[in-house]
């Protein structure tokens, strides 16, 4: 069974987030996402919308996710990879190069963003 994983926020939950879960699990047959904890966020400098709890609630009824996981520092990620045997780590192209150290324990993915939609543009919007 081949094991993908990826990472993020998914607060306020968008196409984007649909766009990267769907083609992640493309590349395997099992995907776990690990979901960015509200105190986590808080050190990445992002204020949530929705609680950790709800995010993660929200993700794991996504059809092409397998497993949920808490995201809670930056550093969990080979430990990650290799307690759950992960063969494919993705992340959307905006962290094309910052997770490269990785290459050394499964393969690296960085998928194209989807354009025109983020979690900021919608917040902005809604502030008018
Ligand atoms: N994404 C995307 N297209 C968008 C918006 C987001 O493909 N229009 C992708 C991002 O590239 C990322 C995933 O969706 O791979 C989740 O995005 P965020 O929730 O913004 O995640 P982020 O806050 O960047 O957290 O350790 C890694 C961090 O947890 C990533």
């Amino acid at each position: 069974m081949k094991k993908v994983i990826t990472y993020g926020t998914f607060d306020l939950f968008h196409i984007g987030h649909l766009n990267i879960l769907k083609r992640a699990k493309a590349l395997g047959d099992y995907l776990i996402v690990a979901v960015s904890s509200d105190e986590f966020n808080a050190i990445k400098g992002k204020k949530c919308q929705i609680c950790d709890k709800d995010r993660m609630e929200i993700v794991k009824a996504i059809r092409y996710v397998d497993e949920v996981i808490p995201e809670t520092c930056w550093d969990q990620k080979v430990k990650d990879i290799q307690e759950h045997d992960v063969d494919v780590f993705v992340m959307g192209d905006d962290w094309k190069d910052k997770f490269d150290e990785l290459k050394d324990y499964c393969e690296v993915v960085y998928l194209p963003r989807t354009e025109g939609v983020s979690t900021t543009q919608i917040k902005d919007e809604l502030k008018g």
